[in-house]
């Protein structure tokens, strides 16, 4: 309907093409990679057919489990999601692959390293891995990782692992998103300091001190522990993030990292919380969605010549700028 209009304004090579959204829905339900890949394109290049897209995927989601890695880059997380992929695999389950980059506006490049890790992963018809870059991306990876972890699980995947190059701000935006948060941290690399800087500390269900074949693991999981405050008492049922650890490049210690990560699961269900947690994703997308089509609805030409008037009018005392604000918030909502 609106698709012939908005083309225009679409990630073109040379013009967008119109996708069967249908259709390719239709095949990544079928679980044919191709079709997840094309979604996850839509996404990648905020397609104008993406509301098409999230309308038709809408009904076929909610079965997926989310995982989150996060920490520092080299601490092991694409070896951690590989291993973690193998035993899910081992256990029948179909798993998808996230490896978000927020500072790449490629996708692909910067995590060419995790693809090696993946490779013995490549031709199994049960796991989807896919990267993907958010930089450029108006909302950034709080609208882009939603959507695509939408496609995955429509797609029939049961599990979804997200992966997040550690920079900053990212890891926490990343866990919001997950069903159950993985901080991995490795001995030697002053993660200690580092996770109290980042507020990891907050942030994660389940953690993971990698690289335990290296000296320092144990003093690694003992400052952790104390951080955490695991010594101290909590209230009856809450949650108590354990620490894991493992040498994944070995895949030592993923049994007991997938058994933390059923284990919270279950706490979740027990205590309302995944339902709690996905009921505020939700609402935290809706409201993404919400001020980045605001935004662009002011930055318009229509929007800034308005803007203009009104701001002139607040120059001249004629009008304040809250009633001017109120003016156009009601011009931008009600415009056809
Ligand atoms: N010694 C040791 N090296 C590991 C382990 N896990 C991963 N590595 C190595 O650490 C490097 C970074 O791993 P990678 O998974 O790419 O880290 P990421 O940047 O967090 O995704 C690679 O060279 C891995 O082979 C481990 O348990 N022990
Ligand atoms: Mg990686």
């Amino acid at each position: 309907m609106s698709g012939a209009k908005e083309q225009a304004a679409g990630s073109g090579r040379g013009g967008v093409r119109q996708v069967d959204v249908a259709a390719l829905v239709e095949q990544a339900r079928e679980g044919r990679p191709r079709a997840v890949a094309r979604l996850i394109s839509l996404v990648e290049g905020a397609s104008p057919q993406l509301r098409e897209v999230m309308a038709a995927l809408a009904p076929l989601t909610g079965g997926a489990y989310v995982v989150g890695l996060t920490g520092s880059p080299g601490v092991g997380k694409s070896t951690s999601t590989s291993a973690l992929v193998t035993a899910y695999r081992r256990a029948g389950r179909r798993v998808g692959v996230l490896a978000v980059d927020p500072s790449s506006p490629f996708s692909g490049g910067a995590l060419l390293g995790d693809r090696v890790r993946m490779s013995e992963h490549a031709s199994d018809p049960g796991v989807y891995i896919r990267s993907m870059a958010t930089r450029g991306h108006l909302g950034g990876l709080a609208w882009a990782a939603p959507q695509a972890i939408r496609v995955l699980d429509a797609a029939g995947c049961d599990v979804v692992l997200v992966e997040t190059v550690g920079v900053g701000q990212s890891e926490v935006e990343i866990a919001a998103q997950a069903d159950t948060s993985v901080v991995l941290l490795a001995p030697g690399m002053g993660d200690g300091i580092q996770a109290a800087k980042a507020g990891i500390l907050e942030i994660g269900d389940v953690y993971v001190v990698n690289k335990a074949d290296r000296d320092g693991a144990d003093a690694t999981a003992r400052e952790l522990n104390h951080m955490l405050g695991l010594g101290e008492s909590r209230a009856p049922g809450a949650w108590r993030p354990p620490i894991v650890k493992t040498v994944a490049a070995r895949s030592e210690g993923t049994d007991e990292l997938l058994a933390a990560l059923d284990k919270h699961r279950a706490w979740m269900d027990e205590h309302g919380v995944l339902a709690e947690r996905r009921r505020a994703r939700a609402a935290k997308e809706i409201e993404t969605i919400a001020l980045t089509d605001l935004r662009a609805r002011i930055a318009a030409p229509a929007s800034a010549t308005s803007l203009t008037a009104l701001a002139d009018q607040v120059t001249q005392g004629t009008l304040d700028p809250y009633t001017a604000a109120d003016t156009l918030l009601t011009d931008l909502t009600t415009a056809p």
